[in-house]
């Protein structure tokens, strides 16, 4: 049988080596997902989130050693595995749970003319859900999509990353120990070949978090079988620093945004604008507060983690070999450290004085790094600064920082991204309520938040008469005749002409035509 082997990235040491599903089972694993899923369906909402409760429960049992796991899988401190990973799902499962059964509730639609029909949506669960996901937030980001998935009535196959596969195991022994319904959760253990076989294998629908490349790759397989697909892809996020902003907060802001997770975050902030007035000091406290952080002795410790996937190093190298003292200036870091099992956290800028800004050509500042680095660059007015913002490929998250939140605003209301925050960094991937996705290059579709909930669901719209209606037959039902013809154009004039005056001389006629139809023609 085929292997992946899970690594513990602060140290190269082997953690695990796991058996691959083989593709060729897959179809047998989503048959009796299926199975689960209808009398999971059955079951009401209020009823599933008893079983989100003793999920929960498991979870903060069994705190120290989920966190543990994540960051000896993963490489991050662990203050960061707490709160950046199971703090969010906890409160997902929480907020969902109770909300579920509101959101699932029939929406009745107002119509403006049909006033003797009614007209509601029902929703029902898709059926079998594909979660593929990616490593750098191995526990939260499947989480967001499982937990909804299965909230809103669906069964799921799910595919963590071949670099966090002992994250996905904890994930799935989180349901099972928590009583689930059998095979309502199954893992697939793999690299590119179980996801790509998962993608063909006629789920419902499918969440997929990576890279750009994979994306496409996933959405073009999913046309075969029109599976719907959500991409949450890449970013190369900015953070607009504004002239009025308070230099401390706003380097605390790039600090973490540019640094926790060590950069691997598609929300990472990974280009400053910066208004030219206050580059220099905002740079000077950058690496002044940059110097004080550190790595931990041992996985989990400190304020800074290692490089998770070994392939992003060499993205790093590429980037960095670009650069050069007359284009870039390193205002620190740009190197590996000596172990290389991670890049020192590097500041980027442009040479004093440059005003033809050669930095915003160069893959560090127009490709996703997704790792330490931030670029820096200037800008003289706010048009600039928001030019510059939305001069990229990509379009997730962006940040602007400023005294004044009105300016700020609008600013943000005019930056190309799914999400936009003021005077804050990265975060909201962590709240329940609100959406996250993006545009451009970062994909489509939203997770989290009510409408991340309504992508689990298919809607029905059902139409009736009102109950108070007398039954009739439609008035544009066979056969067509002049009387009714005529009384559809008054009608049209009745309804739509801009004078009052020219729609109440339209009446008249219309009810002529109307009763001269019902009286003379048989309707069929
Ligand atoms: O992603 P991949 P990787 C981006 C970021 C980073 C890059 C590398 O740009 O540099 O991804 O991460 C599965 N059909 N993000 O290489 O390869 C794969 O096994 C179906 C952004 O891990 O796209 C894994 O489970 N599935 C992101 C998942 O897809 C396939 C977070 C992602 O793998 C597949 C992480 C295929 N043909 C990385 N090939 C974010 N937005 O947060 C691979 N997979």
């Amino acid at each position: 049988m085929e292997t992946i082997i899970s690594r513990n990235p602060s140290t190269g040491a082997t953690l695990a080596t796991l058996d691959k599903t083989p593709v060729e089972i897959i179809p047998t694993l989503l048959a009796k997902a299926r199975e689960a899923q209808k009398k999971w369906a059955l079951i009401s909402p209020k009823d599933r989130y008893q079983y989100f409760v003793n999920a929960r429960e498991y979870i903060l049992d069994h705190l120290e050693e989920i966190a543990e796991l994540i960051c000896k899988e993963n490489g991050k401190p662990k203050l960061e595995a707490i709160v950046n990973d199971i703090l969010p799902t906890l409160e997902l499962m929480t907020h969902y749970g109770k909300s579920a059964a509101d959101l699932l509730k029939d929406k009745p639609i107002h119509m403006r003319v049909m006033k003797h029909k009614k007209s509601y949506l029902q929703y029902w669960p898709k059926g079998v859900i594909a979660v593929i996901a990616p490593w750098n937030y191995p526990f939260s980001i499947p989480m967001g999509e499982i937990v909804l998935a299965m909230l809103a009535g669906n069964a799921v196959l799910f595919k963590p990353s071949e670099i966090t596969p002992l994250i996905g195991m904890k994930i799935f022994e989180i349901f099972e120990q928590a009583c689930f319904p059998k095979d309502l959760i199954q893992v697939i253990m793999g690299d590119g070949a179980q996801g790509s076989a998962l993608v063909k294998s006629k789920v419902d629908k499918i969440f997929f978090t990576g890279s750009v490349a994979t994306g496409k790759r996933v959405m073009a397989s999913a046309s075969e079988n029109l599976t719907p697909v959500i991409l949450e892809l890449g970013g190369k996020d900015p953070m607009v620093v504004l002239e009025d902003a308070d230099l401390d907060f706003a380097t605390s802001a790039a600090l973490w945004g540019g640094f926790s997770n060590s950069g691997q975050a598609c929300a990472s902030v990974e280009r400053i604008i910066i208004h030219e007035n206050i580059h220099d000091k905002f740079v000077f406290l950058l690496k002044e507060k940059l110097a004080k952080l550190h790595h931990g002795a041992k996985p989990g410790e400190g304020d800074l983690g290692v490089a998770t996937y070994e392939k992003q190093k060499a993205i790093y190298e590429d980037q960095l070999k670009e650069l050069n003292p007359s284009t870039s200036t390193v205002v620190t870091g740009g190197k590996f450290s000596s172990d290389k099992t991670y890049l020192e956290p590097t500041i980027i800028t442009n040479p004093p004085n440059s005003h033809s800004c050669p930095l915003e050509n160069m893959k560090v500042y127009t490709d996703e790094t997704f790792g330490p680095v931030v670029a820096i660059t200037t800008f003289k007015t706010i048009s600039e600064a928001v030019e510059k913002a939305n001069h990229n490929n990509y379009g997730l998250l962006a940040s602007v920082i400023a005294k004044n939140t009105a300016v700020a605003e609008t600013v943000a209301r005019q930056i190309e991204a799914g999400s936009v925050l003021i005077n804050e960094v990265i975060y909201t991937h962590g709240l329940s309520e609100t959406p996250w996705g993006g545009l451009k290059d970062s994909g489509f579709g939203k997770v989290h938040s009510d409408s991340g909930f309504y992508e689990f669901l298919n809607v029905r719209h059902i139409h009736k008469e009102a109950w108070w209606a007398p039954r009739f037959k439609s008035l544009w039902w066979f056969p067509y005749t002049e009387h009714q013809l005529g009384m559809f154009k008054y009608f049209m004039g009745f309804m739509f002409r801009k004078s009052w005056t020219q729609r109440l001389k339209n009446l008249p006629p219309m009810i002529s035509e109307f009763i001269q139809m019902i009286k003379k023609e048989k309707r069929l």
